[in-house]
């Protein structure tokens, strides 16, 4: 048995993030400066949705503002009574208000006197009635047609003199050059938002409906009240997963994983027993036993979920000693990647004079999953005394979030 009894030392693990007073100033600021970045992509996610929204509004707005001034110039009667003089078309209903009157008109039939047919082509003349979209005129993503018949329609359009006011619903432009043979096209915002140098509009899959658009998460995830961004779902809180008696529900991006962490089987030199869900604890030693000692006095588990193509170098997770090191603590320690699965993947360094830290040095693609084995060996006066070992499990998303 070494100096110090397990009471006396905890292994310290900061899982993806370093906020501990003792870490270094360096890695503090980096994971500070990540904290703040993700929260700026996040607050630019925000603005790029307000943004579209407000195009929609815009365009929106504009389309009832030149209905609404179409029909108060070709609307406007010069009697009251006008209504007497049945002055709506094709079976349309006159209806009175205030000092004017309007015609409600029959499906089918158009216009300030249900003039014109809906089906039919525009007249020459025709003048497109949306602004806020001639700026994308000539994209491919407003000139998609699909197979859905809701995908387009008749523009609705106003007769002045001899020229026709045309205007689509939002989320619908004008066909081709807006002359006589056009129709509402539903716009697609997901193509549309697709090509380059355009921000995105979902974080992870867009659907193109008429007229509009929504963000699909995929499973295992859930849509955030953004109705843009991705959350994971915890199964393992929220009772979905089917972990069997005996085995742990670990919640990973995208799912879960059931585990079941076992103790190094016993020999002659020395056994273990659980002393935790995720910890085992080396039996006491015999008194003559050199190779007891040298086994690790504890192994601990550990899960870490990591997104895929997380940006490298980055501190994954921290060992350290609680006690202050010097006489009769350990005077040293020691770190040291003992393998595992990919642990190339890995390095480690020295945080401050008691702490290990284990940094992902290669960029991840997921789905996969790692593990990596540290070890941390307390010295007194050069002379080793007690080793404990983290074994560390990293499951990677096959997303990006
Ligand atoms: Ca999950």
């Amino acid at each position: 048995m070494g100096p110090l009894s397990a009471g006396a030392l905890f292994l310290l693990l900061l899982l993806g993030a370093c906020p501990e007073a003792r870490a270094s100033q360096n890695c503090v600021n980096n994971q500070q400066l990540l904290t703040v970045i993700r929260q700026l992509q996040q607050l630019l996610r925000g603005q790029e949705t307000h943004f579209t929204r407000g195009i929609r509004n815009m365009r929106s707005w504009l389309a009832a503002l030149q209905n609404s001034v179409s029909k108060t110039v070709s609307d406007a009667p010069s009697d009251i009574s006008e209504c007497s003089s049945q002055p709506c078309q094709h079976g349309g209903t006159c209806v009175r208000g205030g000092s004017q009157y309007k015609c409600i008109c029959p499906p089918g039939w158009t216009g300030s006197h249900c003039q014109h047919q809906t089906q039919t082509a525009a007249p020459e003349g025709l003048v497109t009635g949306d602004p806020a979209l001639s700026l994308v005129t000539g994209d491919p993503a407003f000139s998609h047609v699909t197979g859905d018949p809701a995908s387009s329609h008749a523009p609705r359009c106003t007769q002045e003199e001899h020229l026709q006011y045309c205007s689509c619903e939002a989320g619908f432009q004008l066909s081709g050059d807006g002359g006589a043979d056009s129709v509402c096209l539903d716009v697609d915002e997901c193509e549309f938002y697709k090509q380059e140098g355009r921000p995105n509009l979902c974080m992870h899959d867009c659907v193109n409906t008429p007229g509009s658009y929504h963000c699909v998460c995929p499973s295992g995830y859930r849509i955030l009240p953004d109705r843009q961004s991705c959350e994971d779902v915890n199964e393992c809180v929220t009772s979905q997963h089917m972990c069997s008696q005996g085995t742990m529900c670990i919640n990973t991006r995208g799912g879960f994983q059931c585990v079941k962490p076992e103790c190094p089987e016993g020999n002659s030199n020395g056994s273990y027993v659980k002393t935790s869900p995720l910890q085992c604890e080396r039996s006491p030693c015999p008194m003559d036993s050199k190779h007891c000692r040298h086994l690790p006095k504890t192994i601990s588990f550990h899960y870490l979920s990591l997104p895929s193509n997380l940006k490298t170098p980055v501190a994954l997770f921290r060992m350290a000693t609680a006690s202050p090191l010097g006489w009769p603590r350990p005077t040293s320690l020691r770190f040291g990647l003992m393998g595992g699965k990919s642990h190339n993947h890995f390095v480690i360094q020295r945080a401050d004079r008691r702490t290990g830290e284990v940094v992902l040095v290669k960029t991840l693609e997921g789905p996969q999953t790692l593990e990596v084995v540290v070890d941390m060996s307390e010295y007194l006066d050069r002379s080793f005394q007690t080793k404990y070992v983290s074994k560390v499990t990293i499951f990677v998303s096959p997303y990006n979030f």
